[in-house]
């Protein structure tokens, strides 16, 4: 099957100024909503600020980009035909492959005729009266809607550093996040990398191979483990498309979304040989989540969690020839307390004579300048600059838009003291709106599209339920709702993840609220909890006729 990419110059479609349901986003979770709602009988409208589907994998296009979840796992599980025909290629997919998966999508469900590209959502009205959705774009369209659904990623509002001059500089300027989709040749080139998350380390090595001098700017070292990415073979391929079934109900009962034997044991009760090989089989398996399974008492843990931090300082250094710059990549935070990255190359990369570390927090970042980037120590002289400086995650991509429900309440302000929302799919005061893998649901803690079509399916049946007994609207109750929050939080304390300045803190952004915004209770008990909340008619849900 063909899969056409929207012309970037086309002018966007109508849009229709009624339907049953406004979609915002058109990653994998607008696609999946909008397959269903179509499959329900309903009208529904999607609007897509890029000029194709793939979300995510639409704008991330940066060198070594690559999801860290294997590609078989990683995948839409609601139609089996599509699930046996897709043919993936590698275990970890590059975002190209991704992105043409997204298209196939498109193709075979034909979503691209209900979907309006190049059009970004500026604000959405709750009018009380006619109990609907007025949804404005930036081109100044209007669509009034019943339901109004945030497909909107929890990693798509990117950000740039925090510092003077980021216009002044003459030479050429990247964010991982919004790279061309021409290729970038850094062939000969002084290339500074600000940012080493998932994006720079993947990125660094594969930009180090082209660039004359790469200086990477490192405020925060990760954790990475080697990806250990192959061709997939024949075998596996078959064995996985027999057992689907299986698979996803595994996947679906897991903690990450990626089904792994349980844990059984603390890392302080065995030997240290013992654990060491228990790390160094995981190290050697290329999985993260391998490696944070390891012990039932990683992320609970301190002690524990040492013991898994020795373990990859130990690697850090044993792969990196100059010590300081091995010190300097070695992090002191607790493993998996931040996003832990899945890599290929990236300490190796640091032995290269090109390739050079600049540590923040000895020379903290000033300002970008005309020529490049200065430090409190020296300015650096680049051709060109790569921000690899993530998101404002799981909010930005909500509160960027002015969303007001009942009162004209806006979302942005009745979360400034940090996000507020029923099992992360609903916001008490905000009727008929739902949220895909928002905040307070497993979501970044998790294989997303195992999450997304959680949430997609829960939402449909929502909506279903609405129209079938006769309801108008649904919104969580303010009680509800304050529960939730509570034991997200209290989940969140008992573990090892609001000790460290992570996104998930909201701590990369300045002045974002300190809360932990996903939920760490595990996929399978979540979903629990959510289909119980159904099959009690929408327990903590106000409906109303
Ligand atoms: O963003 P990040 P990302 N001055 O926020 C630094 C997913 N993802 O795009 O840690 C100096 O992780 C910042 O420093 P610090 C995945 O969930 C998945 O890399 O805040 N530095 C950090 O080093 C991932 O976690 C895949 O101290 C500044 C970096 O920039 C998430 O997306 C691939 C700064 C940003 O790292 C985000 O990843 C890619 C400043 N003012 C992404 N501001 C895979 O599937 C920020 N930084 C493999």
């Amino acid at each position: 099957m063909s899969a056409p990419v929207a012309d970037p110059q086309a002018a966007t479609r109508p849009t229709p100024s009624s339907v049953d349901v406004v979609v915002v986003g058109a990653g994998l979770s607008g696609m999946y909503l909008l397959h269903k709602l179509r499959g329900m009988g309903l009208s529904a409208v999607v609007f897509e600020a890029g000029t194709d589907v793939g979300g995510t994998w639409y704008w991330n296009r940066y060198p070594g980009a690559r999801v860290d979840v294997e590609s078989l796992a990683y995948s839409y599980s609601f139609d089996p035909d599509l699930e046996q025909e897709f043919e993936w290629q590698e275990r970890y997919p590059t975002q190209p492959e991704i992105l043409k998966y997204a298209q196939h999508v498109a193709d075979r469900f034909d979503l691209r005729k209900d979907i309006v590209f190049r059009t970004r959502v500026v604000s959405a009205h709750y009018d009380e009266e006619s109990r609907a959705w007025l949804v404005r774009t930036e081109h100044e369209d209007a669509v009034h809607a019943r339901f109004l659904v945030m497909a909107t990623g929890c990693l798509s509002a990117s950000k740039m550093p925090e510092i003077p001059g980021l216009d002044a500089f003459k030479g050429e300027t990247y964010h991982t996040a919004h790279w061309p989709h021409e290729d970038v040749d850094f062939t000969g080139k002084r290339v500074g990398v600000i940012g080493t998350g998932s994006s720079g380390v993947q990125s660094i090595p594969v930009i180090a191979q082209q660039a004359a001098d790469l200086m990477v700017f490192q405020r925060t070292p990760a954790y990475s483990l080697p990806a250990r990415n192959r061709a997939l073979r024949a075998d596996e391929v078959t064995a996985m498309k027999q057992d689907y079934p299986a698979f996803r109900q595994a996947q679906k009962e897991s903690g990450f979304g990626v089904p792994v034997p349980l844990a059984t044991k603390s890392a302080l009760e065995v030997s240290d040989d013992e654990r060491n090989a228990t790390f160094e089989d995981a190290w050697e398996s290329g999985s993260l989540v391998n490696l944070l399974t390891t012990y039932v008492d990683l992320v609970v843990s301190r002690e524990a969690n040492d013991t898994a931090k020795d373990f990859v300082h130990r690697k850090i250094r044993s792969i990196i020839t100059d010590p300081r710059t091995a010190s300097d990549l070695c992090p002191e935070y607790p493993l998996g307390t931040k996003r832990p990255c899945l890599d290929t190359g990236y300490y190796e990369t640091y032995n290269r004579s090109n390739v050079h570390l600049v540590n923040l927090q000895r020379e903290p970042l000033q300002a970008v300048t005309e020529k490049g980037v200065r430090t409190a120590v020296a300015e650096y002289e680049f051709d060109a600059i790569v921000y690899a400086t993530g998101f404002d995650a799981m909010t930005g991509s909500l509160t960027n838009i002015d969303i007001r429900g009942t009162g004209g309440a806006s979302l942005k302000e009745t979360w400034s003291a940090g996000p507020r929302a029923y099992l992360g799919i609903g916001a008490a005061g905000f009727p008929n709106l739902f949220m895909i893998t928002g905040p307070g649901s497993p979501s970044v803690l998790s294989n997303m599209v195992v999450s997304i079509e959680q949430h997609v399916d829960w939402v449909c049946d929502v909506i279903e339920h609405l129209r079938q007994q006769g309801f108008a609207t649904i919104e969580p109750t303010q009680q509800a709702q304050d529960e939730w929050v509570d034991h997200v939080n209290l989940v969140a304390s008992y573990t090892l993840y609001p000790t460290a300045n992570s996104w998930y803190m909201g701590a990369n952004v300045p002045g974002k609220p300190r809360v932990f915004m996903p939920y760490a209770g595990g996929v399978g008990e979540y979903r629990k909890k959510c289909d119980e909340i159904a099959a009690k008619g929408y327990e903590g849900f106000l409906l109303s006729a």
